[in-house]
């Protein structure tokens, strides 16, 4: 069997107006993020009754545009807020800062998009104070050259709070009684570690006072809900943050994220068995990018790099970084398919390859005098000293961003496609030519 060839036979591709057959359907990132997952999360979220968010939190950046070209860049909120009928959830393993929630909801509403109903927060989801983004910020500051290059969103310190057990949830702001001294708490050892942090916990205790209040409506133990639409026949869509090469466990640590952004961070972030996802789709770039530091190894340097990112418009969604821009890497694909057991790819941005002569696929890596070619160094120095084995694929010099069919595509755009798939063994039913929710082609 071929290594990501999981349940190839349980999912067929359709046609795009045929409903997408999955009840409960997960869309996951293969490589370091910005993949394009927001895209085809709003866009099968119009078949779907329930998305939900299972890891992360504004770290990540998802950007969606709605059928007159209005831009939505989301944090917390998942994707599929754009479909009115559909309930949105967030789930116990994502870290959640209220005040930015709070933000992006009057974000949404300025631009017509009302949330009130459809919101469930987990009660066991933890709470992500300022706290966390200015130990986050000292610990950056720290590490001087050897930063990780976070977010500074706050995400590393709020799991490990979650981790050491001082962590606050979202079931303590039913209990002020004790918020104020648990918060305290977590001040009062975060100091230790950093004293130049000053914080006003009273300050902070009454701003939750009022968010308690505001956000009681969404308030909600969501392994029940989920289990409930589930088992009332409901459709379930899963949208994966950051990606499997920033996981913590699979990635290239510690150049990571704190949480899992694979498939196992679905099953703890919600409290949702296994046995009941049937299609788990991989989105991947038609090459790569990684904010941030680490190890990169098929990075393009130079005026191609830079090329490459004028034209994907590659800048954090979040943060606005210029984002490194490499060839696509077939080794680190292949592993982060094994991870997850993808039934389906969405290849996206190949549109953005228009320009090239000629363009190369990462098949292998030359470490420690072997090659590997679907699997990652676990050492960093290892994945540094890496040698990539490389193809080159004529390019197509003709702009796909109008192809709306298999058949459209220039012949070169097909079998660049098609060598991809033979290379990874995972069918890509779809293809991203640009970042308009029709930009997308159904692969036969
Ligand atoms: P953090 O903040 O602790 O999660 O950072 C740790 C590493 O994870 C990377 N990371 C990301 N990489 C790509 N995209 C992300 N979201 C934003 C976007 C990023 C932005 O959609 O563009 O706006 O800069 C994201 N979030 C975290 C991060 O770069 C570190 O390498
Ligand atoms: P996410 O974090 O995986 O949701 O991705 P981001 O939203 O951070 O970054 C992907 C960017 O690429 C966004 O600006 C999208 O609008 C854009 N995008 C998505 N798919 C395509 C595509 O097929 N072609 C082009 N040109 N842009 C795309
Ligand atoms: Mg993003």
């Amino acid at each position: 069997m071929r290594p990501c060839a999981v349940k190839r036979s349980r999912l067929s591709c359709r046609a795009s107006s045929e409903p997408f057959p999955a009840q409960v359907c997960i869309v996951l990132g293969t490589q370091w993020g910005d993949e394009g997952k927001g895209k085809l999360v709003d866009i099968l979220a119009q078949q779907y009754d329930v998305i939900a968010r299972a890891q992360g939190g504004a770290n990540a950046g998802h950007t969606i545009y709605d059928e007159n070209g209005t831009k939505y860049a989301l944090h917390l909120l998942p994707s599929g807020v754009l479909n009115k009928k559909a309930m949105n959830v967030i789930g116990n393993g994502v870290v959640v800062h209220v005040p930015g929630l709070f933000e992006e909801i009057a974000e949404m509403q300025e631009k017509g998009v009302n949330i009130d109903g459809r919101l469930l927060l987990s009660d066991r989801a933890h709470l992500l104070f300022d706290l966390h983004k200015e130990v986050d910020g000292a610990r950056e500051a720290e590490l001087a050259g050897n930063k990780i290059g976070t977010t500074k969103r706050g995400i590393g310190p709020a799991y490990a709070s979650k981790a050491t057990r001082n962590g606050l949830r979202v079931s303590d702001l039913a209990h002020p009684d004790k918020f104020k001294a648990k918060l305290s708490a977590l001040v009062t050892d975060a100091q230790k570690r950093f004293p130049d942090i000053s914080y006003d916990v009273d300050a902070e205790v009454a701003a939750y006072d009022k968010y308690a209040e505001r956000l009681q409506p969404f308030i909600t133990d969501t392994v029940d809900y989920l289990h409930d639409a589930h088992s009332a026949g409901k459709r379930i869509l899963i949208e994966g943050a950051n990606a499997t090469m920033l996981d913590v466990d699979h990635g290239t640590y510690p150049f990571v994220t704190s949480s899992n952004p694979s498939i196992g961070g679905i099953v703890t972030g919600l409290g949702m068995a296994p046995t009941k996802f049937e299609a788990i789709i991989g989105v991947a770039k038609a090459y790569t990018t990684r904010v941030g530091a680490g190890p990169y190894p098929t990075e393009i340097h130079g005026d191609l790099g830079e090329k490459v990112r004028e034209v994907g418009r590659e800048y954090g969604t979040t943060t606005g970084r210029p984002r490194r821009v490499g060839w696509l890497d077939v080794v680190a694909l292949k592993y982060v398919c094994k991870i997850n057991g993808f039934t389906h790819l969405n290849l996206t941005k190949l549109d953005v390859l228009d320009g090239l002569d000629e363009i190369k696929v990462g098949v292998g890596y030359k470490v420690n005098g072997k090659t590997l070619s679907s699997s990652m160094p676990a050492s960093i120095e290892d994945l540094e000293a890496a040698e990539v084995v490389y193809e080159t694929l004529p390019g197509w010099k003709q702009d796909i961003s109008g192809v709306r069919s298999w058949a459209d595509l220039p012949k070169a755009a097909q079998e660049y496609v098609q060598r991809v798939e033979d290379l990874v063994g995972v069918p890509i039913k779809w293809i991203g030519v640009g970042p308009g929710r029709d930009a997308i082609v159904i692969k036969n």
